[in-house]
């Protein structure tokens, strides 16, 4: 049976209220753990079929997110390794591979952010769109190693995501000014650079983000300012290599406009879009910087398809 708990973190990914592929990812991994240490099943069978059905319900709460699915298939293939006895050696297994990944999150984490830091000349304005945890952390790095970044934040309609990066980097102390998501193409010529975030990657280099990104590449690429993305090499899906077309979430109208004031207009609301590999300027990974180019190389070399 789903916990409570699981279920909870599934309203709350599905809500936006966990945003973010690296958060949504995390808050996964404590689910699944949480559902084996709330499990009452009396057999390794029943404690196996609980978690599958709690890594189903997860992966479905947000469909565009290799992160997460990566991470819950990482999950199952680690525990596959373990010769188990019973129920309650197998809640520990969880307890400790939740401790290994979310270990290996934050690990990766803080190397993009070396890495990001290095990639942001000093005095530089970047110009960034909706809330990447990644780019934060690798802006902030900067900041903190003195190369005193501005930023410029675009609100990112419909949940204005946009407003979080700009607080955030406002408490830690940088210069940040927020400009609506129209804004873009008048606001350009002041960055230096783009930097983004990453909810999948393809194989052919092509970047899956907000919606919106695509915008954002296309004037960057037209005012010829770099455009890097910070990414995760977990959020490579694997399954592109043979064909798969990512399905485009499409959320509730409602967070767009209220569908009582515009009776006779349809209203759509993609969640994210595919920015083509010609536009990004490169990939910042825990690896290091990547060319759109190679990415899915590097990417499989990083983790298995069992
Ligand atoms: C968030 C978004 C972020 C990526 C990367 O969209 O597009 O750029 O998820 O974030 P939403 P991170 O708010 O709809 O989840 O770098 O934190 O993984």
């Amino acid at each position: 049976m789903l916990s409570k708990g699981v279920e909870k973190i599934c309203r709350d990914i599905k809500a936006l209220r966990i945003q973010g592929a690296r958060n949504v990812a995390q808050s996964a991994i404590k689910a699944m753990a949480l559902q084996a240490r709330e499990s009452d099943a009396e057999s390794v069978e029943e404690l196996k079929s609980d978690l599958l059905v709690a890594a189903d319900e997860l992966a479905r709460a947000r469909p565009t997110e290799p992160m997460l699915q990566n991470s819950l298939r990482f999950l199952f293939v680690e525990m596959g390794k373990y010769k188990r006895k019973d129920v309650h050696e197998l809640k520990e297994i969880l307890a400790h591979e939740e401790k290994v990944l979310l270990n290996r999150f934050s690990a990766n984490a803080s190397k993009i952010a070396d890495f990001g830091a290095q990639e942001i000349p000093k005095n530089a304005t970047i110009l960034t769109h909706c809330h990447s945890s990644t780019v934060t952390g690798a802006i902030k790095r900067a900041y903190d190693l003195g190369k005193n970044p501005s930023v410029i934040c675009l609100e990112t309609r419909p949940r204005f995501q946009g407003r979080i990066t700009a607080e955030e980097l406002g408490r830690h102390g940088i210069e940040t000014t927020l400009f609506v998501d129209s804004a873009v193409a008048s606001v350009m010529r002041e960055a230096t650079m783009v930097l983004v975030g990453a909810d999948s990657v393809l194989s052919r280099g092509d970047l899956i983000n907000k919606i919106g990104t695509l915008a954002v590449a296309q004037v960057a690429y037209d005012s010829d300012v770099p455009f890097l993305c910070c990414a995760e090499l977990s959020k490579f899906d694997p399954l592109t290599i043979f064909g798969r077309v990512t399905e485009i979430e499409e959320r509730d109208p409602k967070e767009v406009a209220d569908p009582k004031k515009f009776k006779r207009v349809k209203v759509r609301n993609p969640a994210f879009d595919r920015t083509p590999a010609k536009y990004i300027s490169a990939y910042i990974t825990e690896k290091g910087v990547v060319s759109p180019h190679a990415i899915a190389t590097i990417a499989m070399g990083e983790f298995s398809l069992e």
